[in-house]
């Protein structure tokens, strides 16, 4: 049947008389139909990628355009007077993951499809996501998101699980997605849920809920609150879960194609990304146990079976957990965390290397390092930190363990769907054998100086400005001017992100354009953010970011020169129209601490600059375009290194020693700022900066503003700035997620 009459059979009438929602409903069963006919389950081996969180965004135009129908179905919906633009907004994003580390288990899920590697990934179903966050008063509120309807990607399996807590038994339903490949095959991303879950028992406009009621709250919400006992007990519940869910599945889909388990590494690889899935491991050994199989065996099994993800070097994001938490939930697992235990520390005298510290803490970290066979970093510069400092105990121990797998993004979703005009540009200069080998993009060098290709690709960065402005008008109902400079930063809200170091230079240019000093071109500077709920200074730092939006934004005297944007609500499909319109990417964490970044990649593929510290990724993309090209402050990573050593960093003599930073700062407390926000807030933040400032942002926030007013003189020359635009875009093609996961996949899970 052609796609016109699928279509049409589907909606049971002429598609001219059907509802964007009725028309939404028949794509997601003719998209259903065609990924379940790619799917190929004949491969021994597979991939099992275990994530907490997977942040997929909303899936139609993606696997329209995986499945090669994208332009096809856009023009049926035309002939009958329909815009499949509106249509993709009756989609609900799903709410299942944070910030980078979800996003990018979705684009791995993409490129594994992609590349035709049999691979499936493996997480839970939370029911009301992350959080929505709304603004109110100037400050964060949480409100529980709720993504499911009747109309979802998620397909209900028969596949149930009980689940024993030792102290009681939970049973567990699959769901499944489809993931399709570009161009290939499908494959399938499990969430797990708890049958017994009860919505009704989360307040309404809230996240408040019963923590201690898990046999009706274990899926009900990503990372919930863990700052009481309560919380982190509900945690481990939501990991064991998880894990014990993927376990059975593994070992189910093993058997059923041969496996006798004590082979199961040549069926199975399974990636831990990040420590939260790490009791995957006891939970494998103790399954091969209760198989039959001895202790030595089930632990050599496993160990060939799995590989580990680091994905921070920040100390309080490694997670420990009392084993007296663990007796409590997972009483079967915590005999066999102590044997592992016992097995390292007979072999090491060395204190750091243990699973279970002094204080009784397990280091989920740890188990992953001995006993599974591969630990990489995101980025060069991480793994290099984890490899000579961090983890240098285990490094020394395991050489042949540590790798590095930098990080990539899809250019389906980052490229082709969030920025067509780019992408037909693109292809019209160079073909489209970009889509499939995105170092081919190189090829765009050619045009480098041809004034006419320069001005066309302003033309589209323009056009998209003009999207983003309408769109922004629309939801929040604030105004900017296309032409101004689209200064960016969006990721989760942390102090090492140092978004108040952008906030910082915000006064730092109200203050000016009140003297009088007023930029050339005005600017726009935008940021979006959630706080996670219980982290008071980050909602700190937002709640300064939307004092200083109101007072910039209604200052008739500032407002023609400076805006500010605090976007509601940042998500996936929010991004996908930030990132196009973007001249500048804010890329301002501590040197050192941000693992590796991927907003900086995507922002860099659609002609974005970069304004960055020599972090994460930045290093690389640094390297990649050459100091021409990119905006590049702040002190080394090695000297911030030095002095955390040394504890010899103190922003208080910073503060006290310069006067325009002390200026800067006490503004935050000024009574203009009181006037609209709250003094207790404010002025905590303000102590926060000039006492402890444990992210060094006064330390770079010299160079941070000669650097973003240099890039804004830059600005001023179009030609020069969009030669660097086209340099950016042409040299992305190394962060390709495709990239990184032929990487995995040679030195890895060899598929
Ligand atoms: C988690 C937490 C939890 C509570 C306390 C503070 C804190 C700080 C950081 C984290 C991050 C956990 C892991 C994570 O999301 N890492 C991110 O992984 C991305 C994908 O590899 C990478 O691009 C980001 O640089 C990295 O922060």
């Amino acid at each position: 049947m052609n796609l016109s009459n699928l279509l049409k059979s589907k909606c049971k009438k002429e598609l001219n008389i059907c509802t964007n929602q009725e028309i939404y409903v028949a794509l997601l069963s003719v998209v259903n139909e065609l990924a379940q006919e790619k799917v190929n389950n004949k491969s021994k081996k597979k991939l099992y990628y275990i994530s907490a969180e997977f942040l997929i965004g909303k899936l139609l135009s993606n696997n329209l355009i995986n499945l090669g129908i994208y332009e096809d179905v856009k023009a049926i919906l035309k002939e009958n007077g329909k815009n499949l633009s509106e249509i993709e907004e009756i989609e609900i994003e799903p709410s299942l993951g944070n910030g980078g580390l979800g996003r990018l288990a979705a684009c791995f899920l993409d490129s594994i499809a992609s590349l035709g590697i049999a691979g499936d990934g493996i997480g839970l179903n939370y029911h009301f996501g992350l959080f929505k966050q709304e603004f109110k008063n100037n400050l964060q509120l949480e409100k529980k998101d709720k993504w499911i309807n009747d109309n979802t990607w998620l397909n209900k399996t028969d596949v149930t699980y009980d689940i024993d807590f030792g102290r009681f038994t939970l049973t567990s339903r699959l769901y499944d997605i489809n993931i399709t490949g570009y161009n290939n095959r499908t494959n399938k991303l499990h969430l797990f849920d708890l049958e017994s879950l009860d919505e009704s028992i989360v307040d309404d406009n809230s996240i408040n809920f019963d923590k201690n009621k898990i046999s009706k709250n274990l899926t009900l919400f990503l990372y919930p609150d863990d700052s009481d006992e309560e919380g982190r007990l509900l945690r481990i519940y939501q990991q064991y879960f998880m894990v014990s869910n993927a376990t059975r599945y593994i070992i189910d889909e093993c058997i059923s194609k041969g496996s006798n388990l004590y082979d199961l590494y040549d069926y199975a690889v399974i990636q831990i990304n990040d420590t939260h899935p790490t009791m995957v491991i006891p939970e494998l050994i103790r399954i091969l146990i209760e198989k039959g199989i001895s202790m030595d065996d089930a632990i050599e099994i496993v160990s060939k079976t799995c590989a580990y993800t680091n994905h921070t070097i920040l100390s309080e994001a490694l997670e420990k957990w009392p084993i007296k938490y663990l007796e409590k939930v997972v009483p079967n697992l915590v005999d066999i965390i102590k044997e592992l235990d016992k097995r390292v520390r007979e072999k090491y005298d060395d204190e750091s290397l243990y699973i279970i510290d002094k204080y009784d803490n397990v280091h989920m970290a740890h188990i992953d390092i001995h006993y599974t066979f591969s630990t990489n970093g995101v980025a060069y510069l991480h793994t290099e930190i984890l490899k000579n400092n961090e983890l240098n105990n285990f490094y020394s121990i395991y050489p042949e363990k540590f790798n590095n797998k930098t990080n990539g993004i899809t250019f389906r979703r980052w490229l082709m769907h969030c920025n067509q005009s780019l992408t037909d540009f693109i292809e019209n200069l160079i073909g489209d054998e970009f889509k499939k080998d995105a170092t081919k993009l190189e090829d765009l060098l050619k045009f480098v100086d041809d004034k006419n290709i320069l001005k066309e690709l302003l033309k589209i960065k323009n056009e998209n400005k003009i999207k983003l402005r309408d769109y922004i008008k629309l939801k929040q109902n604030i105004e900017i001017d296309e032409n101004s400079i689209f200064d960016i930063q969006i990721k989760r809200l942390h102090e090492y992100k140092r978004q108040q170091m952008n906030a910082l230079y915000i006064i730092y240019k109200y203050l000016k354009i009140n003297n009088g000093d007023k930029p050339t071109t005005p600017i726009t500077i935008i940021f979006g953010a959630k706080a996670a709920p219980a982290y008071t200074i980050a909602k700190d730092i937002i709640h300064l970011i939307l004092c200083l939006q109101e007072l910039v934004n209604n200052d008739p005297d500032v407002n023609k020169y400076l805006k500010i944007v605090m976007i509601e609500n940042y998500n996936v499909t929010f991004a996908e129209k930030l990132i196009p319109a973007c001249d500048i990417s804010e890329q301002i964490s501590l040197a050192s601490k941000e693992a590796s970044g991927t907003g900086n990649m995507k922002f860099m593929l659609n002609g974005a600059l970069t304004l960055g510290t020599e972090d994460g990724a930045n290093v690389e993309i640094h390297k990649e375009v050459g100091d021409e090209n990119i905006f590049i402050f702040g002190e080394s990573s090695k000297k911030v290194i030095e002095h955390y050593e040394n504890g010899d960093y103190s922003s208080k003599d910073i503060y006290e020693n310069n006067a325009e930073i002390k200026n800067i700062v006490d503004f935050i407390i000024s009574k203009k700022l009181i006037k609209i926000g709250c003094e207790e807030n404010l002025k905590r933040l303000h102590k926060e900066i000039v006492t402890k400032d444990w992210f060094m942002t006064l330390l770079d926030f010299e160079d941070y503003v000669k650097t973003k007013e240099r890039a804004f003189k830059e600005y001023e020359d179009r030609m020069e700035w969009a030669r660097k635009m086209l340099i950016n875009i042409s040299k992305a093609g190394y962060f390709s997620s495709d990239r990184t996961i032929s990487e995995y996949n040679n030195d890895i899970w060899k598929l």
